[in-house]
């Protein structure tokens, strides 16, 4: 683990989304951010508990530090790019206030908009793990490569968080594209959640 940007491998995203499917055994939610977090996500093999935003960036911690907060049961992940969390960099103050133990923040830091185009974000050599720290969120450190990445899920799936986990990334794109069919993404999560029983989507 490491707190600041020094040595850190710069990783694929896919690889890394499909180490963490990987490990998730107890039904856990995992909230895809817009851009190619939710693509990955979706590529890495759809799951009811998966969350896919499309349209508004920013969302994925917000949306997910709300299902942490509705079922504290649940491990709730939430997968966002440094573009979309610099559009709702305040969220992470309101998380560390908040406090959800079973929220676990995971940063793919690209430095880039890479769904519209690569262009670089106004943020691309800010240190996204020191500016979580400083909000309140004291378990946030960058993976310094996969083999850490896995420990640190490992770490942040055993014990109380939230956790922070800061990911570089290399500059290959995304494996696929998520079905776009917001109402049933809607529809499959809530039954996902256990929140809607009865059957009205395929
Ligand atoms: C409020 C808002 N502004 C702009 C856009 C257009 N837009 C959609 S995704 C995106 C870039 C997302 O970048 P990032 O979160 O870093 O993810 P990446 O594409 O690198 O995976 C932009 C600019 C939008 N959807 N919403």
């Amino acid at each position: 683990m490491s707190e600041t940007t020094h040595n850190l491998k710069r990783m694929y995203r896919f690889d890394l989304t499909t180490r963490l499917v990987a490990k998730l055994k107890q039904e856990e939610a995992v909230i895809g951010g817009i851009g190619h977090s939710n693509f990955d996500l979706w590529s890495a093999g759809h799951r009811p508990q998966n969350f896919y935003m499309l349209g508004s960036m920013g969302l994925a911690i917000p949306i997910a530090m709300g299902v942490a907060l509705a079922q504290p049961a649940r491990k709730t992940f939430a997968l966002e790019g440094d573009g979309s969390l610099l559009m709702e960099l305040g969220c992470l103050t309101t998380v560390a206030t908040q406090a959800p133990k079973n929220l676990v923040i995971i940063l793919f830091d690209n430095g880039i908009y890479q769904i519209t185009g690569g262009q670089p974000t106004p943020g691309a050599g800010a240190d996204y793990v020191a500016i979580a720290r400083a909000c309140g969120l004291t378990n946030a450190a960058w993976a310094a490569d996969e083999a850490e990445f896995e420990r640190m899920l490992d770490n942040a799936l055993a014990t109380d968080g939230p956790h922070f986990i800061g990911c570089k990334l290399d500059s290959q794109g995304p494996k696929a594209q998520t079905e776009r069919d917001p109402a049933q993404i809607r529809d499959r999560f809530m039954r996902g959640m256990g929140t809607k029983k009865n059957r009205t989507l395929g």
